[in-house]
């Protein structure tokens, strides 16, 4: 359909009738160089993006929303890794947040992979690029030990760089800043509160960046609502009284179904419901001076005459779980309240208001921008552009993806909640088949269990649940092209006994 209406536009182009700037095209779009703003909330669900009206407004309404995206490893820091690196955490090797063992920026640095990231590819492609807020966990802690390295460090490919050290900016006040290479102290009065700070360097990014006639790429990344999820000021109070969905997965009554790390958890009492609905509170608030960062940037971007020749892209690094399967909070797990994470897309060539249905994953952003700024796309890279999903058509897509989890401080018998066994699982459409590392499995027949309330594996039948396994197994494995035509092949369907 999109094709069709680029067609009939291109004749009109060709015929004279209109014009590039009738189009709402500059000049550098028309040559295939739009610029982008990539927002990455940490730990936004997707039914929180409710709440956010600018982002309802200007992005939602104005773009298309992808109702299956994923992070293929639901934890900030792997996920961010995916996004920079365009490749599942096996592959980058960047798996849990913090520790000694493939944790955090010391082993993103120590790996050497930000010689190449999503950064650096724009940035030799002519970009001027940009990262204000979050990059990773660990980076960079005082006298860390892993990496004697000085916290005014500036990873490769960025021209700009603003973002908190010591892991300290989450509370949202007295916190230290790398601007451009020099720390920057700030304190607690309500001017330096992070998401409000962060959002006049992003302004102050825009501005001048928009005047250049270079295309730019904003990776622009607040710490809301991460715990310990502080609102601005300004905002305290004004969800009081809201209560976290209570879906059918809230709770969860019948747990005999699960592995045993959700089989021993307990039923909520009243106490640890007013827990998760407090925390709920403070998670809306926190997020309205992201949504007021978000109005800020597209209303910036309109004043500068480049809102149309810009990508904005508004997504989360991780699911947040609420209640859902009987835990209280966290991401590490194999289930949709995880894994699941929202993305808005507008831009040049994209419908407003639609949807985009099939599965696209975190590590699908590096090729999608590089494609957009028709950039090669290194050969590494196991994800996918998403730009077929809303120029055209109906070719092929991915049919799975994979999830991964590394057992981040699984200790087996002890803390049931949150203590999610390492696990590998298989999405589809219409199913969700994990094995964890203790041996158990679990699978749920999406289309009539979309919360995954029934584990359905003893009754699916064994060689079905073979062929799942082996995919399973293969993508586990899997490297670039592979995954991707791993991902491409269909599923046998299954019935229930
Ligand atoms: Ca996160
Ligand atoms: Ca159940």
């Amino acid at each position: 359909m999109m094709v069709r209406l680029l067609k009939s536009l291109l004749i009109l182009l060709a015929l004279g009738l209109i014009t590039v700037s009738q189009l709402g095209l500059s000049p550098s779009t028309a040559q295939g160089h739009p610029n982008f703003v990539t927002i990455v909330v940490d730990d936004l669900d997707v039914a929180s993006v409710a709440q956010m009206p600018a982002v309802n407004e200007l992005l939602t309404a104005e773009g298309t929303t992808f109702t299956r995206f994923f992070a293929t490893t639901p934890l900030c820091c792997p996920s961010r890794v995916s996004m920079l690196r365009g490749q599942y955490a096996h592959n980058h090797g960047v798996l849990r947040n913090d520790g000694e063992d493939a944790a955090g920026f010391p082993a993103f640095y120590a790996s050497g992979e930000e010689s190449v990231t999503l950064a650096t590819l724009l940035h030799e492609a002519g970009y001027e690029t940009a990262l204000i807020g979050k990059y990773l966990n660990g980076y960079v802690l005082a006298d860390d030990p892993r990496i004697p390295i000085p916290r005014t460090y500036i990873p490769p490919g960025w021209d700009t760089w603003i973002t908190g050290v010591d892991d300290a900016p989450y509370a949202h006040f007295d916190y230290t800043l790398n601007v451009n290479g020099a720390l920057v102290d700030y304190g607690h009065d309500e001017d330096d509160y992070l998401t409000d700070v962060l959002s006049a360097y992003a302004l102050d990014f825009v501005k001048p960046a928009a005047g250049t006639g270079d295309p730019f790429f904003l990776f622009l990344t607040p710490y809301s609502p991460h715990t310990p999820t502080v609102p601005a000021p300004r905002h305290v109070g004004k969800f009081r009284g809201a209560t976290a969905p209570r879906t059918p997965a809230f709770d969860e009554p019948d747990v005999r179904d699960k592995p045993e790390w959700i089989r021993s958890s307990r039923r909520f009492n009243e106490r640890k419901i007013a827990v998760i609905d407090d925390r709920y509170q403070r998670r809306l608030e926190s997020l309205q001076a992201v949504d007021e960062m978000v109005e800020a940037i597209v209303d910036e971007l309109d004043a500068q005459s480049v809102l149309q020749s810009t990508y904005i892209l508004f997504l989360s690094d991780n699911g947040y779980i609420l209640g859902e399967h009987r835990q209280p909070n966290g991401k590490d797990a194999p289930y949709d309240a995880a894994t699941r994470i929202p993305l808005i897309v507008r831009g040049p060539g994209i419908s407003a208001g639609s949807l985009v249905d099939e599965i696209a994953l975190n590590s699908d952003l590096l090729p999608t921008l590089a494609s957009l700024a028709d950039v090669s796309i290194p050969p590494f890279v196991d994800g996918r552009s998403l730009v077929p999903l809303w120029t055209d058509s109906n070719s092929g897509w991915r049919q799975s993806a994979l999830f991964e989890g590394f057992g981040i401080e699984f200790r087996p018998g002890e803390r049931p909640e949150l203590n999610t066994p390492p696990f590998k699982a298989l999405r589809s459409e219409d199913a969700l088949f994990t094995q964890y590392d203790t041996g158990e499995r679990e699978f749920y027949d999406l289309t009539v269990d979309p919360y995954q309330l029934d584990n359905i594996v003893d009754q699916v039948p064994d060689p079905i649940l073979g062929e799942y396994s082996q995919r399973l197994d293969g993508l586990a494995k899997c490297i670039a092209a592979d995954c991707r035509s791993l991902e491409d092949k269909p599923l046998p369907p299954f019935h229930a006994g």
